[in-house]
């Protein structure tokens, strides 16, 4: 099968790739790519060296490139990863994620219907859901929870489900969604929470916590992310939604100290620092629907993923460092030079 993975040189798209070509040698993988500032050819560059993959540079919002690459490749399968991802990005900057996570979606959509597709694969967030409360643990996201986006972000990601959704419904576009955790592993940007606080530690920089560092995210390593998104490709039912976490929720904070454990860095390095605007408090996915339907599971426990994320940070200095020399000193500087201490 010809599948297309969009945001194939992103964190979690390389990732799947890797995945497909070790799980599904048969299958040819096509990564379809605008190579943001958070695409990254070096992240593809074992893939590039297996005749079942391809890297095409294109945009999702671009339609006439977009059919195109239908015409070329003719795809089986098509995976959607393609997006803006970054909330705090999002919060000063609300339109690129319109164009690309919605419009760019439907651009996909259009093109499944108009040269037809075995299925069309969203990969969604629970930040759809919007938030839950810190003193509710009783309280989980499930698929029937309703919409109830907090950030640009969120709320681009809620209305391409609402697209996805509809284009089954009003044209029988097989589709899946998934809608999963916070993700950590290798090739993850180094501008969210765990590669961010990874190098800084590194580089003995501090470590920006936001607020209190209360806030609680349900972290889930991305391999196991990967192998929800294969099963579902493979035994999903088209027209559902699938949620994936593995139940682990974990402060910010703790997060935070847990890194500079395994680093043995002191926690002197912490800094609170002002809040994210309308930040959300809690995220925990219920993910009872792909264990009893499809008999997922997640493999990768915390306290081994995340002291493994540290490794790979350490033994890949090369592929973060080109990024944090680069564009993104100006990004540190407009996000956190001006964001006040709180002690
Ligand atoms: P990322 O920012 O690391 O990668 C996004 C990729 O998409 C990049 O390679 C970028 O070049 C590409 N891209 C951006 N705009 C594009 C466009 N217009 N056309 C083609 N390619 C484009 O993101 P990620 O963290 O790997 O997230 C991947 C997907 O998973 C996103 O849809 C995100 O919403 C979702 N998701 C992420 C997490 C997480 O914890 N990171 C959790 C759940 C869901
Ligand atoms: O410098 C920081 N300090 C800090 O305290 C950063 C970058 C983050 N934080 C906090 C904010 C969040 O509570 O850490 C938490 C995690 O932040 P991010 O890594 O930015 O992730 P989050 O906002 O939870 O969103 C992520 O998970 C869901 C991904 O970026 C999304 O793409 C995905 O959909």
């Amino acid at each position: 099968m010809n599948i297309v993975v969009t945001g194939g040189a992103g964190f979690i798209g390389g990732n799947f790739v890797y995945y497909m070509l070790r799980h599904h040698p048969q299958d040819t993988i096509i990564c379809y790519d605008a190579l943001t500032y958070a695409g990254n050819l070096a992240t593809l560059e074992e893939a590039m060296k297996n005749d079942h993959f391809r890297f095409v540079k294109g945009d999702i919002a671009d339609r006439t490139a977009v059919y195109k690459l239908f015409e070329e490749v003719k795809p089986d399968i098509v995976v959607n990863f393609a997006a803006e991802s970054h909330v705090d990005r999002s919060i000063e900057s609300p339109e690129i994620f319109l164009r690309t996570n919605v419009l760019g979606t439907q651009v996909l959509l259009d093109a499944c219907r108009k040269y037809g597709i075995t299925r069309f694969h969203q990969v969604s967030t629970d930040e759809v859901y919007g938030d839950l409360p810190i003193d509710r643990p009783d309280l989980f996201f499930t698929e029937n929870t309703n919409l109830h986006a907090s950030s640009p972000y969120s709320a681009s990601k809620a209305s391409a489900d609402l697209m996805v959704l509809a284009y089954f419904r009003t044209y029988n576009v097989p589709v899946t969604i998934s809608r999963c955790s916070n993700n950590y592993g290798p090739y993850h940007f180094p501008e969210k929470l765990i590669p961010l606080m990874i190098i800084n530690a590194l580089n003995n920089k501090k470590l920006p916590v936001y607020g209190a560092g209360e806030n609680v995210r349900d972290w889930l390593y991305v391999e196991d992310h990967c192998s929800a998104i294969a099963l579902i490709l493979g035994k999903g039912r088209v027209g559902e939604v699938y949620n994936v976490g593995g139940h682990n929720e974990q402060k910010n904070i703790d997060v935070v100290r847990q890194i500079l454990q395994i680093l043995d860095r002191p926690e002197t390095l912490i800094e609170h620092v002002t809040d994210r605007k309308g930040h959300d408090l809690r995220y925990a996915i219920d993910p009872t629907k792909i264990r009893n339907e499809l008999g997922w599971q997640p493999t990768t426990k915390f306290a081994v993923g995340l002291k493994r994320t540290v490794e790979w940070y350490l033994a890949n200095k090369t592929w973060w460092e080109t990024i944090v020399n680069g564009e993104y000193q100006n990004y540190y500087e407009k996000m956190y030079g001006n964001r006040e201490r709180r002690d």
